[in-house]
């Protein structure tokens, strides 16, 4: 199989909600040196967004975006599990979790592992976290960033409520924020007030470096 049949073969085992397809072709690509991030990137990232778009559509239902959902998971797992970890000094302590309301924790869960990748201490969350757990653990450990995803428009709200309660506490500044999600913009980061925007994991990772001044 080349690439772009094993990118392609990515695409259609989340087009076709088919789990064990999904393991399949990820064992196949991270065993045919394709690196693990284009294997997202290019194969089921592609996937997972055709799936969304049909359901937006209308032309698939809530139980095959569960089925497909479920076959991205197993196949983020293999490939998250690739990612070559740099040997290096811990860069810094970053929180990251899913906000209140928002179950969607597949993105969320790539950029914690590129960061873990990338020499960070990361703690995440989770999915569903309500604002006050965010600064708590960022209180307990301390945090140098405090990253939060949202794949609603309607729990965007959260990041927002966020910058909001940081402020109140008097603890903005203290740590650095960074936002994320599908629906997320620069704009809406500048809106809030969050530190940096990132629209994927590898920007995540650029964007963590550039908050601590590490690059
Ligand atoms: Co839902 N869902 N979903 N869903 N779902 C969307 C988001 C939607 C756009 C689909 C659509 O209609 N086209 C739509 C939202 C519409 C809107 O708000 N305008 C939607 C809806 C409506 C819903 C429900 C309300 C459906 C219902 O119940 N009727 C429901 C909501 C539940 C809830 O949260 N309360 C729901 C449920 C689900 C499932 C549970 C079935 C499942 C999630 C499973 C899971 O995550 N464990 C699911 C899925 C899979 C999707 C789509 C199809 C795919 C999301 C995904 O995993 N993408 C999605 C459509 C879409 O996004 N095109 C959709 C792949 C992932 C790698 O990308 O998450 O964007 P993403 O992460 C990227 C970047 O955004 C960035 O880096 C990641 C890696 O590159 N990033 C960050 C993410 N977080 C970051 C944080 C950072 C930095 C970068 O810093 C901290």
């Amino acid at each position: 199989m080349s690439r772009e049949e094993i990118f392609k073969a990515a695409q259609k085992a989340i087009n076709e909600y088919n789990a064990n397809e999904a393991k399949e072709v990820a064992q196949r690509g991270i065993a045919e040196g394709i690196e693990p991030m284009e294997l997202m990137n290019k194969g089921f990232i592609p996937g997972i967004s055709q799936v969304g778009d049909r359901f937006a559509q209308g032309e698939c239902f809530l139980p095959e975006l569960i089925q497909s959902a479920d076959a991205m998971r197993i196949a983020t797992e293999i490939i998250n599990a690739a990612i070559p970890a740099e040997a290096q000094k811990r860069k810094g302590k970053v929180v990251v979790g899913t906000v209140e309301g928002d179950i969607h924790d597949i993105g969320k869960t790539i950029v914690v592992s590129l960061l873990k990748a990338n020499g960070f201490e990361v703690y995440d969350l989770g999915r569903d976290i309500p604002t006050e757990k965010f600064i708590e653990k960022a209180e307990e450990i301390g945090a140098d960033i405090i990253g939060s995803s949202a794949l609603l428009t309607t729990t965007m709200e959260g990041q927002k409520k966020l910058e909001l309660a940081l402020k109140k506490a008097g603890l903005k500044g203290k740590y650095k924020t960074m936002v994320g999600g599908a629906p997320v913009t620069q704009r809406w980061a500048d809106r809030i007030g969050a530190d940096a925007y990132a629209e994927d994991a590898g920007e995540a990772v650029k964007k963590a470096k550039q908050l601590l001044g590490l690059s």
